[in-house]
């Protein structure tokens, strides 16, 4: 009564409100989810593995709720370097402090180590978890069963939840199941906002996700992107971004470049259409690289990079 009361006085809607964060194996989808769900690409994908290296925040707004969905980095065992350590932490610490989990599986893994091995690492984390079972647009419907009971005795779920990410099959549903979940709550962002990333990042991430679908093997591991300038020229519908890309090695840096500078052409020319349709404007972009011996292994250069 109170509360219809107060929100007569208001004038709002009793909406459900929280944070939700999207935890898995490296390349399972995570990322592919959270940008089909805003209809936004806030967060980059790849079919390499470890693409997502940071917390990824990307908030959803409806008549009924606000989800502000937390994108992180894939949970592996292996960790090799500084970097690999930021990233494995960075998921957790996410996980440990929201009020859903969906924890994403793939339903075309041959074994599920990768996903037990998640299940291990965030099992000691209380929130209500909803397992998500992605892509299953390449299984036959025959085999969605036997998966979904493979999975679904592996930890306590609120719900059990097969999706194809990339089809957008399946969100509503979980939409729905996670606003059961969440408490009636404020609205945490205006309703027109569906990231807190600063431009800057993002321009830098596009670059990031160019050199990852152009460059293979260890290349696009060793890369890390940072900005050197980021200006809107008044009265020209201009922006002029400079970025370096940094490698850690010569030879690295020699194929980024290319044969005749083609390689940096075609990064540079693919993150620029991207990002000229992210900010609507056009822009000038400007890429150097740089080596920066060894600097997944050095943690002071690492938080320089923005992982910290
Ligand atoms: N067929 C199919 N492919 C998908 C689906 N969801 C994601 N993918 C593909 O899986 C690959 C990995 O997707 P991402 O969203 O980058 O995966 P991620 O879990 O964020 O990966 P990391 O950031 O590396 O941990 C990409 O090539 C996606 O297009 C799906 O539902 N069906
Ligand atoms: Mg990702």
């Amino acid at each position: 009564m109170e509360d219809k009361l107060s929100g007569i006085i208001t004038g709002q809607e009793k909406i459900k409100s929280g944070f939700v964060a999207i935890i898995g194996a490296p390349n399972v989808g995570k990322s592919t989810l959270l940008n089909q769900i805003l209809g936004q690409k806030v967060s980059i994908t790849c079919p390499k593995p470890q693409t997502t290296r940071n917390r990824i925040v990307g908030i959803y707004t409806s008549q009924t709720s606000q989800i502000v969905f937390l994108d992180t980095p894939g949970i592996y065992t292996y960790k090799k370097d500084k970097l690999d350590e930021f990233m494995v932490k960075t998921a957790l610490k996410a996980a440990s402090d929201v009020d859903v989990i969906c924890l994403m599986v793939e339903a075309t893994a041959k074994k599920n180590t990768h996903d037990l091995n998640v299940i291990k690492q965030i099992s000691k984390v209380s929130a209500p978890t909803i397992l998500l079972i992605n892509k299953i647009d390449l299984i036959k419907r025959q085999l969605l069963l036997p998966i979904i009971d493979k999975y679904k005795d592996l930890g306590s779920f609120e719900a059990v939840i097969p999706i194809s990410a990339l089809y957008k099959d399946g969100i509503d549903r979980l939409i729905s199941e996670i606003e059961k979940l969440l408490p009636y709550g404020p609205k945490y962002y205006p309703d027109d906002m569906w990231t807190d990333q600063p431009e800057r990042f993002i321009a830098a991430e596009i670059i990031r996700e160019k050199i990852f679908h152009l460059l293979r093997e260890e290349v696009p591991y060793a890369v890390a992107v940072t900005i050197d300038y980021f200006e809107e020229v008044p009265d020209r519908n201009l922006l002029r971004i400079g970025a370096t890309i940094h490698v850690e090695k010569k030879s690295q840096k020699a194929i980024i470049i290319g044969e005749k500078g083609r390689m940096l052409k075609e990064i540079g020319s693919k993150a620029r259409m991207e990002l000229e349709h992210i900010f609507g404007t056009r822009i000038f972009l400007e890429l150097w690289v740089r080596v920066e011996k060894k600097w997944r292994r050095d943690e002071k250069v690492l938080r320089k990079f923005g992982y910290r």
